[in-house]
């Protein structure tokens, strides 16, 4: 009975709020309060019936109402709920069964009224005041973002509409230069034609007397050949004479038999000297020796073999070698050349330093033969006269026009890139307001123990192991990816490395009200697929009229 009086306690109140029994919220007072007939209903019954219980039974720790509704102060229903007050604080539901249990679960100790457990201060005081702290702390820093956002919004705004009258500029800008490239396009072919006519002209001239110069050396060199083969000098080249070439030992045997030697004299016995040069001397041109090329080209072989050694020849060479091919096995008669016509004029008028350093035998009869000019320096004569004066006014002209039309169409690539990257820019959603336009063209780190994350946002993110190791790429900007009407909230990079036997590697950003752009924390939740949370003013809301009027409450 004591327990029934000491249950049914009443809360009342000193400024006029209804009364009502423990553990009953002010919002269900009047559900508790007694009728006529001091009885109480149930609040809900499963069949909707309507079960009325003596006023006296709500709070006798007796569970009486199938929905715990008439022990809101005691442990007695398993499905009560005990309403903590909790003022200066904010006041919750607990468990019924928590009352009375010997901890403090609501902060004014409320709970714990029996005393016969724990004795609880009243710590809602504490609580509210933390509470009041943070709460105008985020409400600075919402209105603080927010004051940043309307820059952003702004700004974002005014880059938009640069960037779009921009573009028209640009646009018409490019069409006008390539009109005028097409003006300077058919200007210059109109005169690269002359030019190349002109140029054509002195280069086929060119080609015509280096020709004419190669024939002339090549109808001296032959006369040369021939009378060194003439030993008798009888004006005719015969079998034996031929024989003295080894060159002429086809089938490398050793010696020049009478058959090897005609068969290069064509079948003659002997040839005079036009029958010479023009039957013989094709045949032979290729794998001649003179005499005395012959003797140093054995001095070589001997000294190879004493060496021992094989070097590359040095480039200093000075002595005429058979192609690869023929070396020490002339090719039968008919062979084409494996190498290009000896430039003898070069050799009779190549008197060059190294060629008088190398040749230490006093003797120079045989030297025009055996010996080239060095090839690295171009003599005066192999090199292409200077052009007329009429075809270097003609590639003057020409040159100008193309220089001009190289200047036009180079800034006809640049304004493309330029209008390709403005339309990018206005394809991007940087949001409703343009607030998110501030962060493009700017990147973000952040660093764990093992990586340093990079956000480059509407371009890419990306991961670089701290130490050592290259940086890999989680992603490229996709799309935004908040859900519901908060779109805005979140992002997704996408399409980066890919994970060895998993997803390509992607990025979920999301945002988060602050004071400045940071990347707040990078993780991984699942492999391969990251998360940073990022603070960015460009999601500050700002305050509502509710909030403004608590803070000026607050404040005052
Ligand atoms: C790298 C990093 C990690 C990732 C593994 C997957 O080590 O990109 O973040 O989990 O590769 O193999």
């Amino acid at each position: 009975m004591l327990w029934t009086v000491l249950f049914s306690i009443f809360i009342t109140s000193c400024n006029g709020v209804i009364e009502r029994p423990r553990g009953v919220p002010p919002s269900k007072a009047s559900s508790y309060q007694p009728n006529a007939e001091q009885s109480f209903t149930c609040l809900s019954t499963p069949d909707g019936s309507v079960v009325s219980i003596p006023f006296i039974y709500v709070n006798d720790d007796y569970c009486d109402c199938e929905d715990g509704s008439d022990e809101p102060g005691t442990a007695a229903c398993e499905n009560s709920r005990f309403y903590c007050e909790n003022k200066g604080y904010k006041g919750e539901y607990i468990l019924s069964s928590r009352v009375n249990d010997g901890i403090c679960d609501c902060c004014d100790g409320s709970d714990e009224y029996s005393g016969d457990k724990i004795q609880c201060g009243n710590m809602c005081i504490q609580l509210g005041l933390k509470q009041r702290e943070e709460l105008l702390a985020s409400k600075k820093l919402r209105e603080a973002g927010y004051k940043v956002k309307q820059e952003y919004m702004q700004k974002g705004k005014i880059a938009r509409d640069e960037k779009q009258s921009r573009l028209k500029q640009v646009e018409q800008e490019q069409e006008e230069m390539i009109n005028e490239r097409t003006e300077l396009e058919a200007k210059k072919k109109e005169v690269e034609e002359p030019e190349k006519v002109a140029k054509d002209v002195h280069e086929a001239a060119w080609n015509e007397q280096k020709a004419q110069k190669e024939k002339e050396k090549e109808h001296s060199h032959a006369l040369q050949v021939f009378d060194e083969l003439d030993v008798n000098d009888d004006d005719h080249v015969d079998v034996h004479e031929m024989r003295t070439h080894e060159e002429f030992d086809v089938d490398s045997d050793g010696t020049v038999s009478h058959d090897e030697a005609k068969e290069y004299l064509e079948d003659l016995e002997k040839a005079g000297k036009d029958e010479f040069l023009e039957k013989i001397w094709p045949n032979i041109k290729e794998i001649y020796k003179s005499a005395k090329q012959e003797a140093e080209d054995k001095g070589d072989k001997e000294g190879e073999n004493q060496e021992g050694d094989s070097e590359e020849p040095s480039t200093t060479e000075t002595t005429v070698s058979p192609p690869p091919e023929t070396a020490g096995h002339p090719s039968p008669p008919g062979t084409p050349p494996l190498t290009p016509p000896v430039d003898f004029d070069d050799i009779e008028e190549g008197h060059h330093e190294e060629d008088d350093e190398i040749d230490d035998d006093d003797d120079d009869d045989d030297d025009r033969v055996d010996h080239f000019p060095a090839t690295e320096e171009k003599k005066d004569e192999d090199v292409m006269p200077e052009y007329d004066e009429e075809t270097k006014r003609l590639i003057e002209a020409a040159d100008a026009a193309r220089q001009k039309y190289d200047d036009v169409d180079k800034k006809v690539r640049d304004i493309e890139n330029e209008i390709s990257g403005l339309k990018k820019y206005l394809e991007t959603d940087f949001g409703p307001e343009q607030e998110f336009a501030f962060l493009e063209n700017q990147c973000f780190e952040y660093s764990d123990r093992e990586y340093t994350y990079k956000l480059c946002p509407f371009n890419r993110a990306s991961q670089r192991p701290k130490v050592g190791g290259t940086e890999t790429s989680l992603g490229l900007w996709g799309h935004w990816e908040g859900s519901g009407d908060n779109k805005y909230s979140a992002q997704k990079y996408e399409r980066g490395q890919n994970c060895w036997n998993g997803p390509d590697r992607s990025v979920k950003i999301l945002f988060q009200c602050g004071s400045e752009n940071a990347i707040l924390s990078a993780s991984e939740p699942s492999r391969c697929e990251y998360q940073f949370e990022f603070a960015t003013p460009a999601v500050c809301k700002p305050l509502s009229l509710d909030e403004e009027k608590s803070e000026l409450h607050d404040e005052l």
